[in-house]
């Protein structure tokens, strides 16, 4: 049993975490940064102990303090979200070692899985394919050429400890290793303080397909299908949905059988995800394994219907899973936007400040994770993510006409947000048609810069429309408690025809 569940991590995450123990009775204790004294998460939560000044550094990533929060609060349970300490195997270490139940996999699964050279020879001797490349870290850089020739160029220097694509470099030609292994390996060891480099054959074109796994601690292991994750910028990834759109029953059984194997190699238990690159012949390789709850979770859970943190925290706390595989069933579709405090029109530059204006989307098929309020901050801190419009269709084209519908009715103002880019990505013909890799938005999105102050134009004012009007009416009740019906603004009226008008020609 776990009575009171100390959330080491901030905004949208924590709040969804909250959420969960909320519903089966779990009291909650979040830690905040002096950055985010008045968010959500602080709020909402039964107690919030602050553990230092804004950077991460002096905060949210000090193991120390935040297990002195949950010993003080005699919280028995540690959640890490996303991010900060939760692919750290030393924390999970440290919270067992304090009697802290980690929500999480067991310590040696995360290291296993951290070290991407162990991780490619555990899923080699599970018989889960992996790219053509290197068992062990180049040490010379002549005696990977013949190797490299025989799989083919190009090829791609990985960080040993890598993720997230620091410490990786294409290369075209052997002559030109020397200079792209330095490269990688002096960004691999200031990223991760590790310099170890190796080698895998480098796909072109893949598509990202992951899949979700749980584990229980009976030996029970199972996949909850896939997401599609391939809509990315940089490395973060900023569409995700499930299914892909080029997945059958076939390729998601043969699929899910080898995450399942990633899963059972390395004595994993709780949520996990085993990503895959598949390529355009729909060949599918083991590419790495999160060993963490992912921020595109909301996705698996429209499309199953299980509550993913809800069982993380029963499976921690002894419960056996109460579905088999055959038991799974994948129902509709789901996509899942990431809304962040970036400029789309200014090369995706962070853009922190005050939420001046909030009003979020509602309706059918919509479930928006946020960990925002009207007025709130967007620090400069961290991560600017602002929160995750999911949106739930029985087809995909549904999907895709609530998630527009839902991104028209999002009003934000006082920090730039990646809105508007998904508008931009809905229509576009080829994320309409499926038809994508994990190039689409660097091959298509810069010119469309033109079309995003077009849209601006037509919908930006709907929505700050929407909320002046109301803004108007509730000072004129403060004013006049019983003003008569109708007397509001003329949007209703004459300007409501014009405004509502189509903009995006689909519906
Ligand atoms: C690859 C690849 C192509 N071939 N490996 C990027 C992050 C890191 N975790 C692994 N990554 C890649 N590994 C081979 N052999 C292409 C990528 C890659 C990528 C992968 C998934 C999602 C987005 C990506 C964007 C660029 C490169």
């Amino acid at each position: 049993m776990i009575k009171k569940l100390l959330i080491a991590n901030r905004g949208e995450i924590t709040v969804r975490i909250i959420r969960a123990c909320r519903d089966i009775g779990i009291a909650t204790v979040v830690v905040y940064s002096d950055a985010d004294r008045r968010a959500m998460p602080v709020l909402m939560a039964d107690e919030a102990v602050r553990i230092g000044p804004p950077p991460a550094a002096e905060s949210y990533l000090k193991i120390d303090l935040i297990i002195d929060a949950a010993l003080k609060t005699g919280a028995d349970a540690v959640h890490p979200g996303y991010g900060f300490l939760a692919e750290n195997a030393a924390f999970a270490e440290a919270c067992s070692a304090a009697g802290l139940n980690f929500i999480g996999p067991p310590a040696k699964a995360i290291a296993a899985m951290g070290d991407k050279i162990a991780a490619r020879q555990m899923m080699e001797h599970s018989g889960v394919p992996v790219i053509p490349g290197s068992d062990q870290p180049i040490q010379a850089v002549q005696d990977i050429i013949p190797a490299a020739r025989r799989a083919g160029f190009p090829i791609l220097l990985k960080a040993v400890a890598g993720g997230g694509g620091k410490g990786m470099r294409v290369v075209y030609k052997a002559e030109d290793i020397p200079h792209a292994f330095e490269a990688a390996s002096s960004e691999a060891q200031s990223a991760f303080g590790d310099g170890r480099v190796f080698w895998e054959k480098y796909l072109e074109h893949p598509r990202h397909i992951e899949f979700q796994i749980f584990a229980d601690k009976f030996g029970n292991v199972i996949h909850l299908g896939e997401r599609e994750c391939s809509i990315q910028r940089r490395h973060q990834k900023v569409i995700e949905e499930s299914p892909s759109p080029i997945m059958t029953e076939d390729l998601r059984e043969r699929m899910g059988k080898a995450a399942v194997a990633a899963a059972q190699a390395c004595g994993y238990v709780n949520a996990g995800t085993v990503e895959f690159l598949v390529d355009t012949r729909r060949d599918f390789y083991f590419l790495e394994m999160n060993t963490r709850l992912q921020v595109e979770h909301p996705v698996t859970e429209l499309v199953t219907g299980i509550d993913l943190v809800k069982w993380q925290l029963r499976v921690a706390a002894g419960e056996e899973l109460p579905f088999r595989q055959e038991n799974i069933v994948h129902n509709g579709h789901a996509i899942e936007f990431r809304i962040y405090a970036e400029d789309p029109k200014n090369n995706f530059l962070p853009s922190p400040g005050t939420l001046s204006v909030y009003r979020e989307p509602h309706g059918p098929g919509v479930r928006l994770d946020s960990g925002v309020y009207e007025g709130a901050e967007i620090p400069v801190y961290y991560d600017p993510l602002i929160s995750k419009l999911n949106v739930w269709g029985k087809t995909r084209n549904e999907a895709m006409a609530r998630g527009l519908r839902a991104l028209e009715e999002y009003a934000i103002a006082g920090v730039a947000t990646t809105i508007k880019f998904h508008c931009w990505a809905l229509r576009h013909p080829l994320f309409r048609a499926g038809d994508i890799s994990t190039h689409f938005v660097n091959d298509h999105f810069e010119s469309i810069s033109g079309c995003l102050d077009i849209e601006e134009e037509a919908i930006r004012p709907l929505a700050l429309a929407a909320v002046i009007y109301e803004y108007r009416r509730a000072k004129k009740r403060a004013a006049a408690p019983i003003a008569p019906r109708g007397s509001g603004s003329s949007w209703k009226g004459h300007g409501r025809r014009t405004l509502l008008r189509p903009t995006n020609g689909l519906r």
